[in-house]
């Protein structure tokens, strides 16, 4: 790293340069931050599914573009107008803000806040980028880009964190398991006694699981096609397990049905993003009263889904972040994660050095990997 007298920082960064194309590492050029923004040193980030999907154009194709939403990082630098930050702070950078004023905010109804969305485009607030290489301009992931030593993000989007949080937790807890947490916490509040599915045991999924068990759910099943997840699964409170691959003659709802009396579950989280999965959890629910919670993404544009299931009163409902408010509601969760309510270490199956993202890639694959750590600092 280097600085210039202009104070733009060169620095390195994960880059992925086209629809598809495998991402590289290179020098990349990162701006000072503007009035109302803030520079941010990464110390750690963090792979999540939805980086996979950012490759292959999720949710517009922006290309060239510096990969990552998950990550902890200092305070380097912030703009004049930034009174609530400092050089030295411990953050997280945020995909979406809170302002706690706008009609979305107000209502307590959802978290996807008016005034700072989460910016899809890629671009900061006013539409520009902080960062270039080659000469190119490089669109940020959402409202940060994890996979560069150095970020410039709105402070809006961004969460001051108390220093003794473990910083792996840290980056795991901006994205991923929250996401699941949030789902069975704040989405849908699960109540005590309620029986659950989740579909899909990564770290969305997980957090779920770790979710409805705070919320005190006497039956959790945890559905996975992936047989080392069982010990995972239990480690934060599934009580059973599916492995669908075990009995492919029958559908996952017909197994989920035969797990609860044939009456299925009240409440289901659909994490893995396969869209005839959404189905399928729709399904496994309990007529009438059953939930189905979509919080894993995938690439498909539609979904198709069971119509006579609906009419008999089925709820589908997704979220973005499980709901979570960024200010008010995602610090609770740290909290719960620094008084040791919640364990994290079992996610942590891989970790890298950013310059060897490729071999995150390759992890991502294996059968074991709930989440890859990426490390930036000494
Ligand atoms: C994404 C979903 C789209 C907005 C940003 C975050 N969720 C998780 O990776
Ligand atoms: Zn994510």
């Amino acid at each position: 790293m280097s600085k210039s007298d202009s104070l733009v920082i060169t620095c390195k960064a994960v880059v992925c340069w086209g629809m598809g194309e495998p991402v590289k590492v290179e020098e990349i050029q990162v701006e000072p931050p503007k009035s109302c923004e803030a520079r941010i040193k990464t110390l750690y980030a963090s792979v999540c599914h939805t980086d996979i999907l950012l490759t292959n154009g999720f949710p517009i194709p922006a290309f060239p573009r510096v990969l990552g939403h998950e990550g902890v990082g200092v305070i380097e630098s912030v703009g004049e107008e930034v009174t609530d930050l400092k050089e030295g702070d411990l953050v997280i950078p945020t995909f979406l803000g809170e302002c706690q004023d706008c009609e979305n905010c107000l209502s307590g109804k959802t978290n996807l806040c008016l005034k700072y969305p989460v910016p899809f485009s890629g671009l900061m607030p006013d539409g520009t980028s902080r960062m270039t290489a080659r000469g190119q301009m490089l669109y940020h992931s959402f409202s940060c880009s994890t996979w560069s030593e150095y970020l410039v993000v709105d402070a809006n989007y961004i969460l001051k964190l108390d220093p003794s949080v473990n910083l792996h937790h840290a980056s795991f807890l901006s994205c991923g398991f929250s996401t699941g947490f949030g789902a069975a916490w704040k989405e849908v509040g699960v109540e005590k006694g309620s029986s659950v599915a989740v579909l899909g045991l990564g770290a969305v999924g997980l957090g779920a699981i770790e979710g409805a068990r705070m919320q005190g759910a006497a039956k959790i099943i945890g559905i996975d096609k992936n047989e080392t997840k069982r010990t995972k699964g239990e480690a934060f409170g599934m009580t059973d397990f599916i492995n669908p691959e075990r009995d492919v003659h029958k559908s996952i709802s017909k197994l989920v049905k035969e797990l609860t009396g044939g009456m299925g579950v009240d409440y289901c989280f659909e994490c893995t993003g396969v869209a005839p999965l959404v189905n399928e959890a729709l399904q496994a629910t309990k007529m009438g009263k059953g939930q189905t919670i979509v919080i894993g993404e995938g690439n498909h544009a539609t979904v198709e889904i069971n119509f006579l299931s609906l009419v008999f009163g089925g709820n589908l409902k997704g979220s973005i972040f499980g709901g979570l408010r960024a200010k008010t509601d995602l610090p609770i969760i740290i909290d719960k994660c620094k008084n040791k309510e919640i364990q994290l270490d079992e996610l942590l199956t891989h970790e890298v050095r950013l310059e060897d993202i490729d071999k995150a890639f390759e992890q991502l694959k294996q059968p074991d990997c709930v989440k890859v750590l990426i490390k930036l600092c000494d």
